[in-house]
């Protein structure tokens, strides 16, 4: 398949559902995990983004999501966000942007019809009593209180071996399983559950659509891998 017909499946889509990851904020300057530049590089995700982590050492944990909140609040969404937008506003009702992304550029950009399936970094969560608050203070006291209840605030984030929300799930789900293009952007598809979204789409019908710098484990089950950067291949797909 081209590059014209792509463009054409997803101009006449009756429902198209975007799975995005890191790969789509690079464009922006935002590390991507994986790779040879990525984040765990240097750093060990069961040290930093487990609740384990967190309950042996949450000054740690918080240092690392408070240096992470300094570089994201440099950067802006890029043209592969703002195409997402364009699109979204053309179809509104067939449209739904899944990420895994928490660095909240596809919220800055404009996209409504969202799930944040992994949390938002600019967000909050009491350990105490559970209140989820916004909070964009840079940098946050190293060890940030409930003002609810005095109780340990954490990121709200899903960390590795914690379920993901129901909610997100669920309409994640109807989305997958109702589109008629998938289209990937930037992910490597390793984290589960979203490393299995392709299979649910591909399962119900869906034509999947690939845009990575490289191959990936789910390019097996792409209609089509379009290999370049997100800031360029969005916007001529979109
Ligand atoms: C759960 C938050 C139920 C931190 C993140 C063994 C087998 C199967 C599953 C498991 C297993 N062991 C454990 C599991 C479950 C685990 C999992 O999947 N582990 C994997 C690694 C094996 N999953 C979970 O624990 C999930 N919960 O399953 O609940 C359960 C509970 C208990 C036990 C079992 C099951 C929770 C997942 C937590 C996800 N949270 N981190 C934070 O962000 O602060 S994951 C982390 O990876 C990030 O959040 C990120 O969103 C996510 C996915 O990564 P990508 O976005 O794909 O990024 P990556 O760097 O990998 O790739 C970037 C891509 O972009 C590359 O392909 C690159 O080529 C491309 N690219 C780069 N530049 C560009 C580009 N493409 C285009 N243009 C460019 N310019
Ligand atoms: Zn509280």
């Amino acid at each position: 398949m081209t590059l014209l017909a792509a463009r054409s499946h997803i101009a006449t889509a009756r429902a198209i559902t975007i799975l995005t990851g890191a790969g789509i904020s690079a464009d922006s300057g935002v590390p991507t995990f994986r790779g040879p530049e990525g984040l765990w590089r240097n750093y060990r995700a069961e040290d930093l983004a487990t609740p384990e982590a967190f309950a042996s050492d949450p000054r740690l944990v918080w240092d690392w999501y408070n240096w992470r909140r300094e570089l994201v609040a440099t950067k802006q969404p890029n043209p592969a966000h703002l195409a997402l937008v364009d699109l979204e506003r053309r179809r509104p009702e067939a449209f739904w942007l899944i990420t895994q992304n928490v660095d909240g550029l596809h919220h800055a950009a404009g996209s409504q019809h969202l799930s944040e399936i992994h949390g938002n970094i600019w967000k909050v969560r009491c350990t105490g009593c559970g209140l989820v608050s916004d909070n964009r203070t840079i940098p946050l006291q190293t060890l940030p209180i409930c003002l609810q209840c005095s109780g340990l605030l954490r990121p709200h984030i899903v960390w590795f071996g914690e379920s993901l929300h129901e909610d997100d799930l669920r309409r994640c789900n109807e989305a997958l399983r109702s589109c008629d293009v998938l289209l990937m952007i930037g992910t490597s598809g390793v984290v589960y559950p979203a490393a299995g979204f392709a299979a649910i789409a591909k399962q119900a019908g869906a034509l999947i659509i690939e845009i990575n710098l490289e191959n990936t484990q789910q390019s097996s089950l792409a209609d089509l891998s379009l290999q370049g950067r997100a800031k360029d291949l969005v916007p001529l797909l979109c």
